[in-house]
């Protein structure tokens, strides 16, 4: 199965694609958590992305795509993957269509986890005080969550439009809404 996660900050995209891989047996292709890896590494591009990921804005199209290239270039995707943070605009929206054609991945689908804001908000300042990651800071949430609203919101609507698009409830503990998930996919799953 080949599948992209859409959805706000908060809307539970990690947590619900980490469940998602073990039921699916496809890999995890987290693109906040390869940045995350590469800050942690001290690379150059890691270098670069740690201060834009701090202010919770958007790591260059450029950057984003040759990294996803390379993820993509691993056998492991062979059998489909969830793909999770991307594409965050339209830019890498058609992006992702031309890597996928080209690797001959065409998408199964788009899922939208729908969360409202109020939530979103509730759910990253319960993270803040967990793991205290940079850009969970409230003024930082405000700047991803707008964001969301001016640059990935109409990835969502592209979708809908290509025909692509499954919206699922994301409120939640997260056996309802991982329930919800396998219930949405599972046509798809049952063709392969
Ligand atoms: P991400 O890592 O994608 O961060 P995120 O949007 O907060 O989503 P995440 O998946 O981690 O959180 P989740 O909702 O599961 O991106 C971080 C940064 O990387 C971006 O701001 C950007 O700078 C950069 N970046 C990444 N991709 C990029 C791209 N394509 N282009 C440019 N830049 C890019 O979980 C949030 C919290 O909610 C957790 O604490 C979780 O436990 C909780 N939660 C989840 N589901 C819940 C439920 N049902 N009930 C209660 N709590 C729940």
């Amino acid at each position: 199965m080949r599948l992209v996660l859409l959805g706000p900050p908060g809307s539970g995209k990690g947590t619900q694609a980490a469940r998602l891989k073990e039921y699916l047996q496809v890999p995890h292709i987290s693109t906040g958590d390869l940045l995350r890896a590469e800050v942690a590494a001290g690379s150059p591009l890691g270098l670069q992305a740690k201060e834009i990921m701090a202010r919770g804005d958007f790591v260059s199209d450029e950057i984003l795509l040759g990294m996803l290239e390379d993820r993509f270039a691993r056998p492991d995707t062979a059998n489909g993957f969830i793909l999770d943070g991307y594409p965050r605009n339209l830019v890498q929206a058609d992006a992702l269509g031309v890597l996928l054609d080209k690797i001959r991945q065409p998408m199964d689908f788009a899922v939208q986890l729908e969360v409202p804001t109020d939530l979103l908000v509730e759910r990253i300042a319960g993270r803040a005080k967990a793991e205290g990651r940079d850009d969970d800071s409230p003024e930082v949430v405000r700047n991803r969550l707008d964001k969301y609203t001016s640059q990935t919101a109409p990835v969502i609507d592209y979708y809908r439009q290509h025909g692509q698009l499954t919206v699922v409830d994301g409120v939640g503990s997260l056996d309802d809404v991982f329930s919800r998930l396998i219930e949405a996919l599972s046509p798809a799953k049952e063709v392969g």
